[in-house]
């Protein structure tokens, strides 16, 4: 090798030393906080920017009028621990192999999740609140919460609870706030506080309860919805889902239409789901304000969504889990303050999914991508609100009763659902609807002549999301078998 070739590379070398002792050193340089905000069961309808006038959000309307506010989000499953894991680890169910009745998530899975991987990039981490997971080294076993893998934890098992004082991870908080969801605003100003006067970046985590089952609004909140009335979606009660299949009747969440009173006690109910989600509202805002008063609120990304979505009647349906728009899309408002597209107004309408955070979190971190994943960084669209990231997301519920599995994929523009559950008085069914001309899924296309195009393409979409599903579907957990269930 030439003297001067091994000269140029010993100074390549050097400056790559440099760099890296650099960013090894001074872990915060240039990287933001990043604060990563999850409510649990929350539908678009129950926030102000969605278009909602009967609801009070105003600090979720705050932060997407600093930030970007995107219509087109979905929940890949809709349902809590799934949808979790997907969020953790940017890859489909079928990947992660996590959910109820299927298992926990995998070691090596959570070692490629977005708190683990900022951890090992210097950040500061913390856990707050339903977590909804827990990590398993062998499949089919019970797992474990991941708390030593964080800096601060004040999450819990299972559900957690609306008491504070139940919560133990939590119980210095129960006195001032007895009630979880503004106790979470007060670990956060803690964290923050302690982060704020580190030399690394922090992350911040933090899975509200609220506005999940059972109601239980914080009654500091009663003034708030006394006596409001509210106007029903356009496409609330059963008139509105006769053209549903008969699969997606045979669960909980067809009864829970009559048995959670939608049906009859619309207003009351209303009340007390808004209520909890007006408790989220506030503690988003003081969590915002504890940014400003720890003086970290210019270089620190607020992220706020919810696990999966709610019908509330719409349809004649109560609960989650299924394909359709109130379930399936939730809220989501980016606000990065260093980004000049910020406070513009911006609002995004392309197709984006709970697959999409670990990406995003992981590029506004300046992380290394782990290989295998699923979803696409969202900075691409605070940069480009038009640009197309997917041509289409899959929808998954294999949860529940074998009757209503299902596998649906949707685009910009349309939804293909597919029932696969054939015996006795069913068969295997599909659903075609015009989202874009009708968001409320108020018809049927599956049989509409001008729509035969359409359907042959959504088709094709879905054959090639099976195709994923056979080649992909993680070897545990009972995922495997679903690829020739939901082959057409
Ligand atoms: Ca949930």
């Amino acid at each position: 090798m030439p003297p001067r070739f091994t000269m140029l590379l010993s100074l390549f070398a050097v400056i790559s030393i440099a760099t890296k002792t650099l960013a090894d050193d001074s872990p915060s340089v240039g990287r933001p906080n990043i604060v990563f905000l999850l409510s649990d069961d929350q539908c678009t309808y129950s926030v102000g920017c969605y278009g909602n006038p009967d609801v009070q959000t105003p600090h979720m309307d705050r932060l997407a009028a600093d930030g970007i506010v995107f219509d087109r989000h979905y929940v890949t499953t809709a349902i809590c621990m799934a949808s979790r894991a997907t969020i953790m680890t940017g890859k489909y169910e079928y990947k992660t192999g996590c959910n109820f009745e299927h298992g926990a998530l995998m070691q090596p899975l959570w070692n490629d999740s977005y708190p683990m991987l900022l951890r090992k990039a210097g950040y500061v981490t913390a856990m707050a609140g339903k977590i909804g997971l827990e990590v398993t080294q062998t499949p089919g076993k019970k797992g474990e919460l991941p708390e030593d893998d964080f800096d601060a934890w004040g999450a819990g098992p299972g559900q957690t609870s609306y008491k504070t004082a139940q919560n133990k991870s939590m119980q210095k908080y129960a006195e001032q706030y007895p009630h979880s969801t503004l106790s979470y605003a007060a670990f956060a100003d803690d964290f923050i506080a302690s982060a704020a006067n580190g030399d690394k970046p922090f992350c911040l985590s933090i899975s509200f309860k609220a506005p999940h089952q059972p109601e239980t609004p914080d009654e500091r909140f009663d003034h708030v919805y006394q006596n409001k009335t509210f106007t029903k979606p356009a496409n609330f009660g059963r008139e509105f889902g006769q053209h549903f299949s008969l699969q997606s009747q045979q669960g909980r969440q067809f009864e829970r239409f009559h048995s959670w009173h939608y049906s009859d006690q619309y207003d009351q109910v209303m009340r007390r789901y808004h209520q909890q989600v007006y408790a989220v509202d506030v503690a988003l805002g003081k969590i915002r304000q504890s940014l400003v008063d720890h003086g970290v609120d210019k270089n620190t990304i607020v992220i706020f969504t919810s696990d999966n979505g709610f019908l509330c009647g719409s349809h004649g349906y109560g609960s989650k889990v299924l394909p359709y728009e109130e379930s399936s899309r939730v809220p989501l408002m980016i606000y990065d303050p260093r980004h000049p597209n910020s406070g513009k107004g911006i609002r995004c309408k392309e197709l984006t999914g709970n697959i999409d955070f670990l990406p995003t979190i992981l590029s506004l971190a300046g992380v290394e991508l782990p290989k295998d994943i699923d979803g696409r960084s969202l900075t691409m669209l605070y940069d480009e609100p038009e640009t197309p990231i997917h041509k289409s997301l899959a929808l998954i519920n294999v949860w529940g009763p074998k009757k209503v599995h299902s596998l649906s994929v949707v685009t910009r523009d349309w939804k293909y659902i597919r029932w696969p559950y054939a015996a006795g008085e069913f068969k295997a069914t599909d659903e075609l609807y015009h989202i874009a001309a009708d968001p409320m899924e108020l018809q049927n296309m599956i049989d509409s002549a001008a729509s035969a195009a359409q359907l042959t393409h959504m088709r094709a979409i879905y054959d090639s999301a099976v195709a994923k599903w056979k080649a992909d579907a993680v070897p545990f957990h009972g995922y495997q078998p679903f690829g020739e269930i939901f082959s057409r």
